[in-house]
């Protein structure tokens, strides 16, 4: 028997029978990405239209009954899936999917937030441009739960996080109101931005429904290069030299320890991996040009050249075509799927200051060794951001949710200790969802904190919107 059958009567005039899903097999919906949690929803409601969204939050807010908005569910850190309780409503957004314009000579497209980022930057492309968000989750994650999560991918480092690519929002409020900001200004002081309020608020201030996004012309040319380097300390030198030799070719910089390559190796041995065995770190970075194929690769090929005589890469190899290019970003972006295979695992998604990374990493390694012998370090990322996964596996042949369950907050202390040394972050792009809220309260300061709260209380009085996610749900 459902609770709330008034509200789920209510749920099935708005958007049709067919699309509030109560029974069944919900999983897709109620469990995340990671197989952390496994929820209850008291029903997913898919709308085709934000006047649909906007009736459902209307009817949701009338009956007390709190929404969780969920895109692709790919996030890392439980904040799109309901809890335990069964009554909360998964709003999914992805019928909302269709691209609404394109302007080519402002340079913006406009997209619904159920859209596929793999599908909007296909569009982009035939229509002769580049969306440059990439992520490898693209296939199934949305441009909605890349704007919640401000989204960051391997391309920040020429382009920006989500934020940056970000000129408009349309926004349905916890007053079930709509906000339509979708103008496509580069430039507006007209008081506070309020499209920065959303972004990054992680589904827990107002349901995006549609968003304007800033385009770019197509490269050229992109080519794409691995690099083995000697220590964490060579690929920060090689960054260095790759920001020198190539400007704003720079498009991506991502470093990957030997650890995450031996996992892609033992999980895809189809997969062909250079350089892994020799040496304790490999670069992939890639050097977009407005000019040409030639004048691209003779960039590459000087800086790989400076960078061998100066012994921050001890061996290197460019790719000859678009289909070696994908198979050395193949490599990068299996790593999160090799760790899954290999069972449950501690993240850290951290940014500290680029030149302190290297310091971070031989004291965090030395620390993580002596507390918990013979842990496996998973360590990779968008180092040209100063971004890295410090992911903790267990020991080989224990078991990853028993690890978990006994060893994680002590792990987590000794990674965090370090990350606030350093002042760097705990969460660079992932957000905080429930899996990171008491952390966040440790380490952010009370001042933070409290605007914050005053945000949330102020657009969204009732606790509407994802309850006890980033915020604890006391807090309002
Ligand atoms: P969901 O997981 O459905 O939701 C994420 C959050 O956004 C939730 O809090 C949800 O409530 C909120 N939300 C969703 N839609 C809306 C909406 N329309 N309005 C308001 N709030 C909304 N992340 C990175 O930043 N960089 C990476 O490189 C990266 N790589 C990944 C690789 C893999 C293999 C996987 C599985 C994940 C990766 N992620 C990465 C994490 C994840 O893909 C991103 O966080 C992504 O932006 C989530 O999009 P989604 O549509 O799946 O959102
Ligand atoms: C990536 O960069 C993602 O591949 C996932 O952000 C990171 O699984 C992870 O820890
Ligand atoms: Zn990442």
């Amino acid at each position: 028997m459902n609770r709330y059958p008034a509200l789920l009567s209510a749920l099935r005039t708005i958007v049709g029978e067919a699309y509030v899903l109560t029974e069944g097999d919900l999983t897709g919906y109620e469990l995340d990405w990671r197989k952390r949690e496994h929820g209850k929803a008291l029903a997913v409601v898919r709308p085709a239209s934000t006047e649909q969204v906007a009736a459902v939050v209307k009817a949701c807010a009338a009956a007390g009954v709190s929404i969780v908005p969920q895109g692709g569910n790919t996030g890392m850190v439980v904040g799109s899936t309901p809890d335990a309780s069964g009554t909360q409503v998964v709003l999914s957004l992805t019928r909302m999917n269709a691209v609404r314009t394109l302007d080519a000579a402002n340079l913006t497209i406009t997209v619904e937030a159920g859209c596929v980022l793999q599908t909007l930057q296909e569009v982009c492309e035939q229509a002769g441009f580049l969306f440059p968000l990439s992520l490898a989750s693209e296939g199934s994650c949305t441009i909605g739960g890349n704007l919640g999560t401000n989204a960051g991918g391997t391309q920040v480092v020429r382009y920006g996080n989500t934020r940056e690519l970000c000129l408009g929002l349309e926004v349905v409020t916890a007053q079930g109101e709509v906000w339509s900001g979708l103008t496509g200004l580069r430039k507006d002081n007209t008081g506070y931005d309020l499209r920065h309020l959303f972004i990054g608020s992680e589904g827990t201030l107002g349901v995006i429904t549609a968003a304007t996004m800033k385009l770019y012309p197509l490269p050229q040319s992109q080519l794409t290069a691995l690099a083995a380097v000697p220590s964490l300390q060579a690929a920060v030198d090689l960054l260095g030299l790759a920001h020198r030799h190539l400007s704003a070719g720079l498009t991506g910089f991502e470093v990957m320890g030997q650890f995450a390559l031996r996992l892609v190796v033992k999980h895809f041995p189809q997969q062909r991996v250079p350089f892994y065995e020799s040496a304790p770190y490999c670069v992939v970075l890639e050097n977009s040009d407005t000019e040409s194929d030639s004048h691209a690769r003779s960039q590459l090929e000087r800086l790989l050249e400076e960078a061998l005589e100066k012994g921050c890469v001890t061996d290197a190899v460019v790719a000859e075509s678009m289909a070696q290019a994908r198979a050395l970003w193949h490599i990068r972006e299996s790593i999160p799927l090799a760790q899954a295979q290999e069972g449950l695992n501690i993240k850290h998604d951290i940014s500290i200051a680029v030149s302190r990374i290297p310091d971070f990493v031989a004291q965090a390694d030395a620390a993580l060794e002596q507390a918990f012998p013979g842990v496996r370090l998973v360590n990779y990322g968008h180092l040209g951001d100063g971004n890295l996964h410090y992911n903790v596996q267990a020991p080989a042949g224990q078991d990853g949710e028993t690890f978990l369950r006994e060893q994680e907050n002590a792990v987590n202390a000794v990674v965090y200790a370090l990350v606030d040394a350093y002042k760097g972050s705990i969460s660079a792009e992932h957000g905080i969802g429930s899996l990171k809220r008491e952390k966040l309260e440790k380490h952010k300061s009370p001042v933070a904190l409290g605007l914050m709260r005053s945000i949330k209380t102020a657009l969204d009085p009732h606790n509407l919107f994802n309850p006890g996610r980033m915020l604890a749900a006391r807090d309002h």
